[in-house]
C-alpha cells in the first residue's frame, strides 16, 4: 500500500510549476498503479492553451470556478466544484480560471514528473 499526504507534496520536488498553474503530484508513473493523480491549482486568471495529444486526463474540480473550451466543436463549458471532464479525444482546449481552481487530474499513461507542456500545449511521452 501506498500512502501520500498532500502537506509532505506541497512545496518540494513534486509541486511541479508552470505558467499559470502548480500541480501537487500525489502518485506518478513510479507507483506502477498505470495512472497519475494530481492535486492542480489553475491560478486566478490563468488562461492554458492545452492538448495532451499523448494522454488521456480526466479533471474533477474540487473548489474554484472557470470554463474549458473545446476548441474542436467551438463550445465553452462552465466549471465550479463537482464538474469533471475527461478528455478522451485528447480534445483540443482553453482551460480559463475566472477564480483559483483546485482539480483531481488523472493521466494515463501516468506522467513520470519531468514533462513540461510543449508549443503545442502536450506532454510528451517519457518512455521507460
Ligand atoms: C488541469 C490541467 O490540465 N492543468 C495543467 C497541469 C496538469 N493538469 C498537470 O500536470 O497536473
Amino acid at each position: 500500500m501506498i500512502l501520500v499526504k498532500l502537506d509532505d507534496v506541497a512545496g518540494s520536488d513534486l509541486d511541479v510549476h508552470g505558467e499559470g498553474w502548480n500541480s501537487r503530484r500525489l502518485l506518478l508513473k513510479d507507483a506502477k498503479m498505470g495512472f497519475s493523480l494530481h492535486d492542480t491549482l489553475i491560478h486566478e486568471g490563468a488562461e492554458l492553451h492545452l492538448h495532451y495529444k499523448n494522454h488521456l486526463e480526466a479533471v474533477y474540480c474540487i473548489e474554484g470556478t472557470g470554463s474549458i473550451e473545446d476548441l474542436a466543436k467551438g463550445e465553452t463549458h462552465p466549471i465550479a466544484p463537482g464538474t469533471v471532464y475527461a478528455l478522451d479525444q485528447h480534445d483540443e482546449h482553453i482551460l480559463r480560471a475566472q477564480t483559483q481552481m483546485r482539480m483531481v487530474c488523472v493521466f494515463n499513461p501516468p506522467v513520470t514528473g519531468k514533462e513540461t507542456h510543449g508549443p503545442d500545449g502536450s506532454y510528451e511521452l517519457v518512455e521507460d
